[in-house]
């Protein structure tokens, strides 16, 4: 398939997946959503003797900024409600696809994009990789999984913490916390994915696929749906109008409680 925002590259059976715009910090549009349940999917299990996966951003800033903001405009609880179960069932596919997936965080990690880094099986990030969940700066809570996967990966006091404050965090504190694998020099994170891939991908592929749907396993419960339905809950409050418009407006939100 063609992509528009997905560039694909097939290096000897290990697929470096780069999402590719750049220009909007690699945020994660409808259509770039779409084009990520295409290839984990559909697409990718097509493309024979595929040992795994990297995904990476586009550019040296950002791996993915968040959600589209600028698709936020005009969004009621309802088509919160599907874009959120959009968005969860395609991490899913990430989180449940049979080949080892690693992130490759090549600069900013936010909201979607932290969450898309946390389907993934493995990350590596370059030092001057940033992390967060800023949800609640626009009045919204975490819709792809973050409520969920932060906990799974940092424990409750840490990812309360920053689920309610929206703090940002830089790649050390990442690595101290537990949410990355291995910190790297900037721009060596592909590498250090790739080398990491060569390892597993030499065990025997059933035995990883095995050992993914364990740990998947362990983790399974009802927060993922409730995350869902309380997203859709907080997009049809006034606070997440004002969180928006504020940030298309480059300005700080007003938040009234309603
Ligand atoms: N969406 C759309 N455009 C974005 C996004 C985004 N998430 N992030 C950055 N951009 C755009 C900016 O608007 C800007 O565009 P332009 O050049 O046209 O003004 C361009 O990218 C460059 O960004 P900045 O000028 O802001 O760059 P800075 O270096 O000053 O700042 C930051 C970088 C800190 C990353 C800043 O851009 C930022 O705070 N971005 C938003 C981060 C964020 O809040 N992400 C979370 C979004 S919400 C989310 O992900 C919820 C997921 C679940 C959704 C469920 C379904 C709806």
């Amino acid at each position: 398939m063609q992509y528009e925002n997905l560039l694909v590259e097939n290096r000897d059976g290990i697929v470096v997946l780069t999402i590719n715009r750049p220009k909007a910090l690699n945020a994660l549009n409808r259509q770039t959503l779409a084009e990520l349940r295409q290839f984990f999917g559909k697409d990718a299990l097509r493309i024979e003797g595929i040992k795994g996966v990297v995904i990476t951003g586009a550019g040296e800033k950002s791996f993915v900024a968040g959600a589209d903001i600028t698709e936020f405009e005009g969004l009621d609880a309802q088509a919160g409600l599907e874009m959120s179960q959009n968005g969860h069932d395609i991490f899913f596919m990430i989180e449940r696809f049979p080949k080892p997936v690693v992130a490759a965080i090549n600069g900013f990690a936010l909201g979607g994009g932290c969450e898309l880094a946390m389907a993934c099986h493995l990350r590596i990030a370059g030092e001057k990789a940033r992390f967060g969940q800023p949800e609640v700066n626009l009045g919204i809570i975490p819709g792809y999984g973050g409520t969920q996967r932060l906990i799974q990966y940092l424990g409750k006091t840490k990812a309360l913490e920053l689920l309610m404050t929206g703090d940002m965090f830089g790649a050390e504190e990442a690595y101290r916390l537990g949410l990355l694998n291995y910190v790297v020099p900037a721009g060596e994170e592909l590498n250090k994915a790739l080398e990491l891939l060569g390892k597993i991908v030499a065990k025997a592929p059933i035995a990883i696929q095995k050992v993914i749907e364990c740990v998947n396993t362990y983790f399974e419960n009802d927060g993922f749906r409730r995350e869902v339905i309380e997203f859709a809950n907080t997009v049809k409050t006034e606070d997440f109008k004002e969180g928006a418009t504020a940030f298309l407006e480059k300005r700080a939100a007003n938040f009234q409680g309603k």
